[in-house]
């Protein structure tokens, strides 16, 4: 491939088409939490084609494929604002698609097919300097911890949580996530009482609630988990109940972690005026891309918050890399068969990939297999 420079001696380019692949990935087991019940993830995958020749890559996803159609029209729907651009200029193009989506909403769909076009120029950028993004961010480390996610589930035996969690730890693991919300509390409890015993007093429980809980439940059981030391208590209450959360943080001693299902920097300004959490998740197809992530990492920052990404572990990378209040990304395993570069976890740690862009592709024959047809 020949690039086209300018004086200054950096690379020229327009975006000339976008494509889109449909696939399924199918989950080795079923993702089952209080509220979800997933076998697959459905991706559309993103091809942001230039006439230098590179091509910026991303995903945006939905549980079980619902919708996934929905979400390619969407993005579709919003082509005309990167093709014939330079993809330098993210900002100006995420204000110019936050002006379009107004008269029908500034969450969900919307939001999700912006962050799709917008990380994958994030890509283009970092391929174009030959750099991995979070070094065009300001890089801060090139390690991060991550923790297991891609099990633990509700649906488990204690047995089977057991043995998992000591898998995890085989795996280079030193932190992990289970779910809480059985129809006995009692139940949940014994669950995190032999996760901990498993797995001993060095290695990082965190629990997710996934908005179980009414707030004097959620405060009853945080109680009730006190002995077994967890990282954090993740989203105690109704997602969009931002009082119900600072309630429980309040009330309990241990960290109160959410926001994954909050929308953008005006979603987690209303959370941080709240105090609705210790730690905020955002996640990247619904806060907006890396550009948006990049603000509300800096707007968490300016509160004392730090952050915590959610799932996205490949794409979260660049977030992790740059933003200093990031204490780790959630690791999953489940978009990594699309993927031709593997993450590899050495002493519960992620490197950073050094390759440019975004740093992972996605593998031809893998996508030709898991096509939607
Ligand atoms: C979760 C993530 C993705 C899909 C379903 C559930 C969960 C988490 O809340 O934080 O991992
Ligand atoms: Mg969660």
């Amino acid at each position: 491939m020949t690039l086209k420079f300018s004086e200054s001696g950096s690379v020229q380019m327009k975006i000339t088409n976008l494509r889109t692949v449909l696939v399924e990935v199918p989950l080795d087991k079923p993702l089952i939490t209080a509220i979800h019940e997933t076998r697959s993830v459905g991706c559309v995958l993103i091809y942001l084609e230039t006439d230098s020749g590179l091509v910026g890559e991303n995903y945006i996803f939905t549980l079980n494929s619902a919708r996934l159609s929905v979400f390619d029209s969407m993005i579709k729907s919003l082509a005309h604002h990167v093709i014939g651009q330079d993809p330098h200029y993210v900002e100006r193009m995420w204000d110019g698609m936050w002006r379009e989506i107004n008269p029908i909403g500034h969450e969900g769909i919307t939001i999700g097919a912006m962050s799709a076009l917008d990380t994958a120029c994030w890509d283009l950028i970092g391929k174009a300097a030959n750099q991995p993004v979070y070094k065009l961010f300001g890089a801060y480390r090139d390690s991060v911890k991550a923790y297991a996610s891609s099990g633990l589930w509700l649906s488990q035996t204690t047995d089977e949580l057991v043995e998992e969690a000591r898998e995890f730890m085989s795996q280079g693991f030193r932190a992990m996530k289970m779910r809480l919300g059985k129809p006995r509390m009692a139940e949940d409890v014994a669950r995190v009482a032999a996760v901990r015993e498993a797995i001993g007093p060095d290695i990082e429980l965190l629990a997710d609630g996934n908005q179980a809980f009414t707030p004097s439940q959620a405060i009853r059981l945080g109680r009730m988990l006190e002995p077994y030391d967890l990282g954090w208590f993740e989203e105690p209450v109704a997602s969009y109940d931002h009082q119900g959360h600072a309630d429980v943080a309040a009330a309990l001693d241990m960290p109160i972690a959410s926001g994954e299902t909050e929308y953008t920097r005006h979603g987690m300004q209303r959370m941080i005026q709240a105090r609705s959490a210790d730690v905020l998740m955002p996640d990247l197809q619904r806060i907006g891309g890396l550009t948006e992530f990049r603000r509300v990492a800096s707007l968490a920052a300016g509160h004392n918050i730090p952050i915590s990404t959610h799932i996205f572990t490949e794409q979260s990378l660049s977030i992790a890399g740059s933003a200093p209040n990031c204490l780790s990304v959630e690791h999953v395993s489940w978009f990594s068969p699309l993927y031709r570069e593997k993450i590899e976890i050495v002493d519960g740690l992620i490197t950073i990939p050094q390759r440019p862009g975004l740093g992972f592709s996605f593998d031809a024959d893998a996508v030709d297999r898991l096509r939607v047809r």
